[in-house]
């Protein structure tokens, strides 16, 4: 052979062995990007906050005064910031519950905040929670209860004009939403304008969503939809703040409505299904959604807060926490002082994660290059492109493992999939290097957008395997180890 042909064939094989594979090819249904947004989101808080505050009930006729909502000390900045102390991300508030009162002075109806005594008819109260939700950094969100007790007109066609009107105007006036909040309560008995008698919709085809949802998409293009059919984050079928285990992001959610779904599958999810809608779990930190003077010694515990957030966000699915205001406008200062030791405690846990440093191999790695390399699961600066290691089509049931250097004790374990290319993972073990063999201290269905295991109490080790068995070659963005922090009950 000439030299200069072997030279090139030489160059050629050269270029080739160190050329990056390509991505492994999506799987299933995948992620938009406002999901992968509010994936990242990962917990926020709900704020209920209306004319039942003030008549101690939690779902209002609709015969309510507006008269009655009169906050004497109003101030969104205290309940964002005890939002903010708990380390949500965002608010969302019940800008109109299912009694019809607004708590922005609407174009459309009289009966809102521009007939309350309280800033003499001139207050907003939307404006200032976004307002103090921008200057706090945090996303503003908004409820509008479609089920509305107070007009007169529910139950006809002429109630969807008037619905759609209220959403155009809070999606028009207050700057970037974040998440538009569909619930699926729907009819029953109510005022209804003096009518005073029930009625019943028909909810698959009363409010037809699909044109509802086209207005979300053309004023606020990033916002997510909540309902218990999405489209974009469905309900996780219970109000006690428990994910399934395991809790795909995908389902099957066709036939389903607001207010008309299978709540164990809601629970659940499918696996494989052909929709990505992860769960949000809605809980509130007391037992009503609204504040109730005799509810005052029954707030959750900080405890209790955090297994609901492994058992929310710890199987991929995102946490709406709810935090009443009461009479004055303002979160109680008990509940102030559970949400700010939860913060804490969540802040501190994750600020370490004692992975860093370690050495990652693997049983298998995708291409030749460092692209796709077991390191891409370790601790990245925030502002790296997205890391992931994979393996070849074919290795289906990989593991990888964490050389530590030193012992290391930990109980947290958290694991996420490059979600992107889709939910690959069916199952995980975790293994520790004890006495010179694996032994296994957790195992798990799904890993999704984030995974956190929670062991029963601290192990130490030098050595940490991961085992994956995958439908696709696995796409794993983070093993992480952590330390949970000791709750000091306020
Ligand atoms: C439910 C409503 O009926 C409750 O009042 C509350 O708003 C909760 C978050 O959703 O469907």
């Amino acid at each position: 052979m000439p030299r200069k042909l072997a030279c090139l064939l030489t160059l050629l094989a050269l270029a080739a062995s160190t050329r990056a594979a390509p991505p492994p090819a999506p799987y299933g249904a995948l992620p938009t990007e406002r999901q992968l947004l509010a994936h990242a989101r990962a917990a926020f808080a709900f704020v209920h906050f209306t004319t039942n505050t003030f008549t101690d009930r939690e779902w209002g006729y609709g015969d309510e005064s507006p008269a009655v909502f009169n906050p004497t000390a109003f101030d969104p900045d205290q309940i964002v910031g005890a939002a903010k102390d708990a380390d949500l991300r965002g608010v969302i508030l019940t800008a109109k519950h299912h009694d019809g009162f607004c708590l922005w002075p609407s174009k459309f109806t009289e009966h809102s905040v521009k007939h309350s005594p309280w800033k003499n008819g001139r207050g907003d109260v939307v404006r200032e929670m976004a307002d103090a939700c921008r200057r706090a950094g945090l996303e503003f969100g908004v409820y509008l209860s479609p089920w509305d007790r107070n007009r007169a007109d529910y139950g006809q066609p002429s109630y969807i004009e008037y619905y759609r009107h209220q959403l155009r105007e809070l999606l028009t006036n207050y700057g970037p939403i974040f998440e538009v909040w569909f619930d699926g309560a729907n009819g029953g008995d109510g005022y209804y304008g003096g009518a005073r008698e029930k009625r019943k919709i028909d909810n698959t085809t009363y409010y037809d969503w699909p044109n509802t949802w086209k207005i979300v998409r053309e004023l606020q293009p990033l916002a997510v939809m909540f309902s218990d059919a999405g489209p974009d984050v469905r309900w996780v079928g219970n109000e006690r703040g428990i994910a399934g285990d395991p809790c795909w992001a995908t389902i099957d959610a066709a036939g389903y409505f607001p207010g008309k779904a299978d709540s164990k599958i809601l629970n659940s999810g499918t696996r494989g299904g052909a929709m990505w809608l992860p769960a949000e779990v809605d809980v509130s930190i007391r037992p009503g959604w609204f504040y109730h003077e005799k509810e005052d010694a029954r707030v959750k515990t900080v405890s209790h807060l955090l297994q609901i957030y492994f058992e929310s966000v710890g199987r991929g699915a995102t946490l709406n926490l709810n935090l009443p205001p009461d009479r004055r406008g303002q979160i109680p200062a008990g509940n102030v002082a559970t949400l700010r030791e939860f913060g804490r405690v969540l802040r501190e846990t994750f600020a370490r994660n004692l992975a860093a440093g370690a050495t990652a191999t693997a049983t298998n790695t995708r291409g030749r290059d460092a692209t796709f390399a077991p390191a891409n699961v370790l601790p990245k600066s925030p502002s790296s492109p997205p890391l992931y290691w994979s393996t070849d089509d074919t290795a289906l049931t990989p593991t990888l493992t964490l050389d530590l250097a030193r012992p290391t004790t930990f109980d947290v374990v958290r694991l996420r999939e490059h979600i992107a290319v889709g939910q690959r993972v069916d199952t995980f073990t975790i293994e520790i290097w004890e006495r010179e063999s694996w032994r296994q201290i957790a195992a798990g269905t799904a890993i999704g957008g984030q995974r956190l295991v929670r062991l029963f109490s601290p192990v130490t080790t030098t050595k940490v395997r991961v085992r994956f068995s995958a439908v696709a070659c696995p796409a794993i963005s983070e093993v992480s180890l952590f330390a949970l922090a000791a709750v000091r009950d306020p």
